[in-house]
C-alpha cells in the first residue's frame, strides 16, 4: 500500500495511477507530492547538508548555494547508456542505441523493483516552457534523489501551478532512480548514490512517449526535463506535429536604433553557446540579451513566422572555462541561488574551478574530496564537466520578455563548430534547403590528442542533435526540408554557418571571438533586412570584408586576417565533399534526396 507523505493535489485518475503503480514496484518509504514551493526548496537543501551530500558554501560568498560531488563514475550525461527504444531498429536510425521496447522494460522493471527502499519518492510536476504556454509541455518526474528534485526546482517551472494547468490532460511520464536502495538503518553516509554503469540506463520509448532512466543521478541523465524530454521525446512530438524541438540557444539582438530580432543558434557541445547566449557586445550601442541557452522549441504562428520558447528555466552551465573574461553575466548568475556540481572549494567556502580567471585562492578541496595545492597537484581541482545550476532569472542579461508564453518571432538560424580550419567565419545559405544541408554537415574537428582518431577528422554532429535527436536522424532530416515548406522564404529565418575557431596555418587563432561575435552578428542583422549586399560564393553568401565591422579591433584582427576569414577554401571544401559522402552513406534510404541534390550541386560549384 501506497503511503503518501503529504496530501495529494491531483484528481487526475490516469496520473495518480501512474504514481500508485511505480510505488508499488520501487517500494519507497513514502511519497512526497513536491509543491515547487521556495519553503520546499529550503528544507530539501538543509535535508541534503544533514546527510552530507550537499555542502553550504559561505554565504558571505555564495549566499543560498551549495556544492555537491558526485560519484567518480557518474560526472556527465552516459551516451553509451543512452538508448531510444522505438518499435523498430529502423526508426532508432544508425545515430542512436536501441533495444526492444519489451526487452528493455523487461531488464528496467527487475532493476527498478524495490529500488527505492530507504528513501523517498518524490512527484515532482513540471512545466518545460512558461506555465499554460500552448508551446509548453507538461512532464510528471518521479525520483528518489532529492538532488534532482532541487534541480529540477531551478531549471523548470515546478509545482501546484502545473498540476492545476494539467487538470485531467495529458503529460509526458518520467521515472528516475538513482538505483542505490538502502537497507533498514542505513544512509547514504555523504556519498553519492548511483549504479555501476552496467545497470545504468537513460531510456525512451518514443511511441508511449515515456522516460525511464536508471543508476544515474547527474545532469541530463536524471534532470529528465532537459534532453530527455525537452529534446529526444519532444523531436518525435515535433515530427508528428509539425513544429521544431531544437538543441540551440535563443538570443535577442537589438541594434542601436532600438529594433530587435531573435536569433537562435545550434552548436556542439563546448562551442561556447551559453557564451554566446550570454554576450556583451563590443561595438557601440548594440545589445545582446538572454532568452535561452540550451534548447529552443519552435511552432508557426498565425503569420507563418516561427516562434521560439526556450523551455528551461535555468542554466545547467559548464564551470571550468567561465570566468569575468569569457562570460561575466554567467558569472553574475552564479553568484547566488546556485547548485554547483563537482566544482572545488576554497578554504572560505566558496567555489574555485580552472579558468575561472584567477589563482586558486589557497589550498583547496578537490572535486573528489581531497586536498589539492597547486603547486603540487597533477589533477585538475574541478572535473572537466563541473556545472553550475543557476535561475534563469539571476541572469543580468536574461531579456525581460524571455517568458513570453507565445515565444519570440525567429529572424535567423545559426550553426557552427569548431573548425580550425576550411571553414569561414560566416556564410549564409542560398535558400532553405542549402541551409538544411549547413545543418546535416555541422561538426567539430578533433585533435589526435583527444580522442583516438586522426587529427584534422571532423565529427559529425548534424543540427549539433547527434545525441538528442529521438528517431532515425534521416527522417529528422526530413522533417527539417518539411518546415520550409510550410512558409514562404521571407518569413522563414535565414540560415548561417558561423565559425569563431579558424585558425592560420601556423595554429594562431584568427578570430578574438567572445564579446567580438557581435561583429558577425551586426552582419546578419543587415542581411536579415536585406540591407546589405553580399558576394556570392560557392559556399554561399559571405560579407565583403568591409562590412565586418572592425571598429576597436583594426589592429588586432588585420585586413589580412580578414580576407583569410573570409576566403574560401576550394581544396578543404573538395576535402570536406569526400567526408559528407561518407556521413551521408549511413542513413542510406532515409537520407533525402533533396541531400544528395544539395551535395552534387556543391560539388559542381567548386569544380
Ligand atoms: O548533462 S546535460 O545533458 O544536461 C548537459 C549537456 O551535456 O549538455
Ligand atoms: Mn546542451
Amino acid at each position: 500500500m501506497v503511503k503518501y507523505l503529504n496530501q495529494v493535489p491531483t484528481k487526475n485518475a490516469k496520473l495518480v495511477k501512474w504514481v500508485e503503480e511505480w510505488a508499488d514496484i520501487c517500494k519507497p518509504e513514502g511519497v512526497y507530492w513536491c509543491d515547487g514551493s521556495q519553503a520546499e526548496y529550503d528544507r530539501l537543501c538543509n535535508e541534503l547538508v544533514e546527510s552530507g551530500l550537499g555542502i553550504r558554501l559561505n554565504p558571505a560568498k555564495r549566499p543560498n548555494s551549495l556544492l555537491f560531488r558526485s560519484d567518480p563514475s557518474d560526472v556527465a550525461r552516459v551516451e553509451a547508456r543512452t538508448y531510444i527504444a522505438s518499435a523498430t531498429k529502423e526508426d532508432a536510425g544508425p545515430t542512436n542505441n536501441w533495444i526492444d521496447p519489451a526487452e528493455l522494460k523487461k531488464t528496467m522493471l527487475g532493476l527498478y523493483d524495490g529500488c527505492m527502499r530507504g528513501r523517498i519518492m518524490y512527484i515532482i510536476p513540471f512545466s518545460m516552457g512558461p506555465v499554460g504556454s500552448p508551446i509548453a509541455k507538461i512532464g510528471i518526474e518521479i525520483t528518489d534523489s532529492a538532488y534532482v528534485v532541487i534541480n529540477m526546482h531551478v531549471m523548470t517551472r515546478v509545482g501546484t501551478k502545473v498540476i492545476d494547468t494539467l487538470g485531467n490532460g495529458e503529460f509526458v511520464p518520467c521515472v528516475h532512480s538513482v538505483g542505490k536502495p538502502l537497507a533498514p538503518g542505513e544512509s547514504d553516509n555523504g556519498i553519492w548514490p548511483c549504479a555501476p554503469m552496467d545497470k545504468k540506463y537513460i531510456a525512451h520509448f518514443p511511441e508511449t512517449r515515456e522516460i525511464w532512466s536508471f543508476g544515474s543521478g547527474y545532469g541530463g541523465n536524471a534532470l529528465l526535463g532537459k534532453k530527455c524530454l525537452a529534446l529526444r521525446i519532444a523531436s518525435v512530438q515535433a515530427r508528428d506535429e509539425g513544429w521544431m524541438a531544437e538543441h540551440m540557444l535563443i538570443l535577442k539582438l537589438t541594434n542601436p536604433k532600438g529594433e530587435v530580432k531573435y536569433v537562435t543558434g545550434a552548436f556542439p557541445s563546448a562551442c561556447g553557446k551559453t557564451n554566446l547566449a550570454m554576450l556583451i557586445p563590443t561595438i557601440k550601442d548594440w545589445k545582446v540579451e538572454t532568452v535561452g541557452d540550451d534548447i529552443a522549441w519552435m511552432k508557426f504562428g498565425k503569420d507563418g513566422r516561427l516562434y521560439a520558447i526556450n523551455p528551461e528555466a535555468g542554466f545547467f552551465g559548464v564551470a571550468p572555462g567561465t570566468s569575468m573574461k569569457s562570460n561575466p553575466n554567467a558569472m553574475h548568475a552564479s553568484s547566488k541561488d546556485t547548485i554547483f556540481t563537482n566544482v572545488a572549494l576554497t578554504e572560505d567556502g566558496d567555489v574555485w574551478w580552472e579558468g575561472i580567471g584567477y589563482p586558486a585562492p589557497g589550498k583547496l578541496i578537490d572535486w573528489k574530496g581531497k586536498e589539492w595545492d597547486a603547486a603540487t597537484a597533477t589533477t585538475p581541482a574541478a572535473h572537466p564537466n563541473a556545472r553550475f545550476t543557476a535561475r534563469a532569472k539571476n541572469c543580468p542579461a536574461i531579456a525581460s520578455n524571455w517568458e513570453d508564453p507565445a515565444g519570440v518571432p525567429i529572424s535567423a538560424f545559426l550553426f557552427g563548430g569548431r573548425r580550425p580550419s576550411t571553414v569561414p567565419l560566416i556564410h549564409q545559405s542560398f535558400d532553405w534547403n542549402h541551409g538544411v544541408f549547413m545543418g546535416t554537415i555541422v561538426g567539430s574537428e578533433v585533435t589526435a590528442a583527444a580522442l583516438d582518431v586522426k587529427a584534422g577528422t571532423v565529427r559529425r554532429d548534424p543540427f549539433a542533435m547527434l545525441p538528442f535527436c529521438g528517431y532515425n536522424m534521416g527522417d529528422y532530416f526530413r522533417h527539417w526540408l518539411e518546415i520550409g515548406t510550410k512558409s514562404t522564404a521571407d518569413k522563414l529565418p535565414k540560415i548561417f554557418y558561423v565559425n569563431w575557431f579558424r585558425k592560420t596555418a601556423d595554429g594562431k587563432w584568427l578570430w578574438p571571438g567572445y564579446g567580438d561575435n557581435s561583429r558577425v552578428l551586426k552582419w546578419i542583422f543587415a542581411r536579415c533586412d536585406n540591407a546589405i549586399e553580399a558576394n556570392k560564393t560557392q559556399i554561399g553568401y559571405m560579407p565583403k570584408v568591409e562590412d565586418i565591422d572592425r571598429t576597436g579591433i583594426e589592429d588586432e584582427v588585420t585586413v589580412d586576417d580578414m580576407k583569410q576569414l573570409l576566403s574560401v577554401d576550394a581544396e578543404g571544401w573538395k576535402k570536406e565533399i569526400g567526408m559528407i559522402k561518407e556521413h551521408y552513406a549511413r542513413f542510406g534510404s532515409h537520407l533525402p534526396a533533396e541531400l544528395n541534390e544539395q551535395l552534387a550541386a556543391f560539388e559542381a560549384r567548386l569544380n
